[in-house]
């Protein structure tokens, strides 16, 4: 049992100011393997107090002492492998190679990339004569859910080190202890105290509070799109600036000339990948109309390379994260066949054998018109929709008709036509086949996917006001 009560503030694990706790509950087998604190706004207040007197001398460190500070971070984070490993798969219920390969390793890579990103980075430039500096934005509030538990606080606060800004972060309740292992790696290498602060708590009590809290100056969230909007609201009654990853409903397009069987395997996956609870999943699959058989039959012979089962075994697909996202799933999957499309595999309920655990079968969906619920609408579940279309015109247009913008992928072979889907889907990154992953390639959204950048140094920016002095001395 984990059984963390206590909050992080200016530098010490302090008692909460309330009584109230929240369980946190092992999605795999729906057992109680630990309890957090839910902080009140008193707590919140003293973080921000405390963050607040770290900024005159944490916005004044070198360069050096920063990127060094990021250096020790991702040493000491790597010297906690096994256990961020093991405490993702238990509080998120993700399989062990996905914690290992996805989860442990996203953590990792962007403490080191902001250091690498920071050693090329220039927090003072001359334009025209005259000169620009890069100033830390102030006080940073991070709120983040419970899909990546350490992709996305990560992600923040190495930006946040980076530009020199102290930062009050709020994981999501669900999944709060890879936050606390941070927390404990900032303590030992010695983070300035005052400069990182977590308040775990409730997102209508702690969440609410960072958004409009007049003391935090920049506030950055991933969520969904409906508390997006609050926090945009909030920081709107004192012009805060905000960062917002929100949602997707990315589409994959599968050209004429793509290999079948690769972009069928790379569709499943999608969804299959922490149990397609991503906000960069391809969740509409674009296949042309004469491929569609071909395509089909692709999609059922890889899906058995994609088990469901106990996360702690050899599987690909672990639970969902709660009941609430099992229900909310169930529904999507029924409004799916009241819309009329047809269930190529999976469906409502759960795989056989794993009654208990939040599982859900992964489902495609055939037959999908662009128009339906479940093709607009992000499902937050393994679940995808199989679009057919005619010319590569039409694939674009049902590529950028949703309000989301996060990502796309492409999967074909003649240069061209990959060059032509690619610029002409309105999306924050794209993928042609099956191109690597780069931690200094910026993330983020267009339409209501989100507003801002992160990774790299387009996430440093985030953390930065630009000031112009007009005749500064030539020191
Ligand atoms: P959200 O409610 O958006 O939760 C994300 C974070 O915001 C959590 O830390 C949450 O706290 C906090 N929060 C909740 N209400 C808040 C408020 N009024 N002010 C400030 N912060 C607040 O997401 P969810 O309910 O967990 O998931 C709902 C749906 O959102 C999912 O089905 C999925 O579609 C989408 N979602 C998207 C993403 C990404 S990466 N785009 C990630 C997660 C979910 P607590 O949860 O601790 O209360």
């Amino acid at each position: 049992m984990r059984n963390y009560l206590k909050h992080y503030i200016n530098g010490e694990w302090v008692e909460s100011t309330g009584n109230e706790t929240e369980d946190v509950i092992n999605p795999a087998t729906e057992e109680v393997i630990g309890t957090i604190s839910l902080g009140t706004k008193e707590d919140l207040d003293k973080a921000v107090q405390a963050a607040r007197d770290a900024f005159p001398s944490f916005s004044q460190t070198s360069k050096e002492e920063r990127i060094k500070m990021l250096e020790n971070i991702a040493a000491e984070y790597e010297n906690r492998k096994e256990e961020i490993i093991e405490t993702i798969t238990e509080e998120l219920g993700s399989p062990k190679s996905i914690s290992e390969n996805v989860h442990y390793m996203m953590g990792y890579n962007h403490f080191s990339q902001a250091a690498e990103s920071l050693r090329d980075f220039s927090f003072i430039e001359d334009r025209g004569g005259h000169t620009v500096m890069k100033d830390s934005v102030g006080v940073s509030g991070l709120i983040t859910p419970w899909n990546f538990p350490t992709n996305q606080i990560s992600t923040k606060i190495a930006s946040a080190f980076a530009a020199g800004s102290p930062v009050v972060a709020k994981p999501a309740e669900l999944t709060p202890f890879a936050a606390i292992i941070l927390t404990e790696i900032f303590d030992k290498v010695g983070v300035p105290k005052g400069a990182f602060n977590l308040v775990n708590g409730s997102g209508s009590v702690i969440g609410d509070g960072i958004s409009s809290h007049p003391d935090i100056d920049f506030v950055s969230f991933t969520g969904s799109g409906a508390v997006g909007q609050k926090i945009m609201q909030n920081a709107s009654e004192r012009i805060a600036n905000v960062a917002l990853e929100l949602g997707g409903k990315s589409p994959l397009v599968v050209l004429e000339d793509a290999d079948v069987e690769k972009a069928a395997r790379a569709a499943v996956s999608h969804i299959a990948t922490n149990s397609g609870q991503v906000c960069s999943a391809a969740t509409r699959v674009l296949v042309p109309s004469s491929m569609k058989d071909s395509f089909e039959e692709a999609v059922k012979k890889v899906l058995p390379e994609f088990p469901v089962g106990d996360p702690q075994g050899d599987n690909h697909i672990g639970p969902l994260v709660s009941k609430k996202q099992w229900d909310t799933v169930q529904s999507y999957i029924e409004k799916g066949q009241e819309e009329g499309a047809t269930l190529l595999v999976g469906g409502t309920g759960k795989p056989e054998g794993l009654d208990k655990g939040y599982y859900a079968k992964p489902t495609v969906f055939t037959d999908v018109n662009n128009d339906m619920v479940i093709a607009q609408e992000e499902i937050f579940g393994p679940v995808t929709c199989l679009i057919t279309y005619d010319t590569v015109e039409e694939a674009i247009e049902i590529s950028n008709d949703v309000k989301y913008g996060l990502a796309g992928y492409v999967f074909g072979e003649d240069e061209q036509t990959l060059a032509k889907v690619a610029s002409s889907i309105r999306a924050g990154r794209v993928k042609i086949n099956d191109a690597e992953a780069d931690f200094a390639a910026p993330f983020g959204g267009y339409k209501q996917s989100g507003i801002g950048r992160e990774w790299g140094d387009y996430g440093i920016e985030e953390y930065l006001e630009v000031k112009t002095v007009l005749g500064y001395p030539k020191l």
